[in-house]
């Protein structure tokens, strides 16, 4: 019999598991955001009859979830899943031992999972089970969503997600004129979904110090979802009057800094922030150490939000997985400050994705090659 192929359809259902994953970006904890959908034809063409998403704090698994809403509809299903199915004991039973139990007949997947406890595993109980498998189904599209999470998984890193908002001249900010408005709302709002798909968000302490933000998610309804935000402030230099340490109650603060015993660091420390002593590499914090800290504590996907010095150090050190920016059509002139990307100046070896319009704005979603 002739290996089967990937259909339209299995594309057309495999979009909508992942564009489902992208719900839980940043709330399964140090689990990736797994989605599935278990898909049956009830005599009208194939139809939905079971989705889950991996839960919030990481447990049940996704497939658990879609099982359960599937019940005696999963018999006989095509499941898609964005992440391989485990094969290893949980709380719950391997949730491929799970599907095979279920009685579906075709397993579609985007991406094989590394984790060693998994990889190549969940496939194979499938395969002798005598399930058709089939791998790699739109895998860029659903690196959307996991590739943090895969990056973690080979680099023991924290993954970078550049957020930039560029002028039509190329400016992230202007020196004459503080908090420069350069996005307009949607936008700016957009930014905010942004902020609640990432377990924490990154500044300078020049950004922290002189725009004074608070960094939280304001959206209506994401509230909650604020990430953790760290502070780069080599020198300890961040005061305890800011709006960073105001809103500490509605989110963590970390201050990564090479003077953790200094008198500022002890006055933020009793102030609720978390002090992170960090190395020091060309005068700076060293990031891919910082990352490798982050990646410790349970942090997959850092947002890195200003300024252009401290987005140049994460390229430099080729710690950016991806790259989001806004473009205006505001102009900024001579005492502006140059961005280190634009659509048209791409750093080397990274290419537009996706492409948006929010507003007056466009939005580009940069990626490696
Ligand atoms: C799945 N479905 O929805 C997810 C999976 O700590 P545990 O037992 O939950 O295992 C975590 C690992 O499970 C994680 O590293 C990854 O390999 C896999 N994630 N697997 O079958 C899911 N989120
Ligand atoms: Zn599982």
């Amino acid at each position: 019999m002739a290996a089967e192929n990937l259909t339209k359809t299995d594309e057309r259902f495999m979009a909508a598991a992942i564009r489902l994953g992208r719900r839980h970006l940043a709330r399964t904890g140090t689990n990736p955001s797994v989605s599935t959908l278990l898909v049956k034809d009830l005599g009208h063409g194939p139809v939905i009859v079971g989705s889950g998403i991996t839960d919030i704090g990481g447990r049940p698994h996704a497939e658990a979830a879609a099982l359960a809403e599937a019940g005696e509809h999963a018999k006989g299903a095509t499941a898609y899943v964005t992440l391989e199915p485990c094969a290893h004991h949980g709380r719950t039973p391997p949730c491929a031992v799970s599907l095979v139990n279920a009685g579906i007949t075709r397993l579609v997947s985007a991406l094989t999972d590394p984790d060693e406890r998994v990889s190549g595993k969940g496939y194979n109980i499938l395969r002798e089970a005598g399930i058709t498998v089939l791998v790699g189904c739109l895998e860029d599209e659903a690196r959307t969503v996991l590739g943090s999470y895969l990056n973690r998984s080979m680099t023991k890193r924290a993954q970078a997600t550049l957020k930039l908002a560029v002028s039509a001249d190329g400016m992230i900010g202007d020196r004459k004129i503080r908090q420069l408005m350069i996005t307009q709302e949607q936008a700016r709002h957009q930014s905010h979904i942004l902020r609640a798909e990432h377990d924490a968000i990154i500044v300078g302490v020049d950004t922290a110090i002189i725009d004074n933000p608070t960094l939280t998610c304001r959206l209506p309804g994401l509230e909650s979802r604020s990430p953790v935000r760290i502070v780069l402030d080599t020198g300890a230099r961040l005061g305890v009057d800011g709006a960073l340490v105001h809103t500490i109650d509605q989110a963590p603060l970390y201050v990564a800094t090479a003077y953790p015993q200094s008198d500022n660091a002890k006055a933020l420390a009793d102030h609720g922030a978390k002090i992170m002593a960090c190395d020091i590499h060309d005068g700076r914090i060293a990031l891919p150490e910082l990352m490798e800290d982050l990646a410790a504590i349970g942090i997959t996907r850092a947002l890195v939000e200003g300024g252009g010095q401290v987005a140049r150090s994460f390229l430099r050190d080729d710690l950016v997985e991806n790259i989001c920016l806004f473009e205006s059509d505001v102009e900024v002139g001579k005492s502006g400050i140059a961005s280190p990307v634009t659509s048209g100046d791409l750093p080397d070896g990274f290419v537009i994705k996706r492409r948006a319009i929010f507003g007056p704005d466009r939005y580009f979603e940069i990626g490696k090659n």
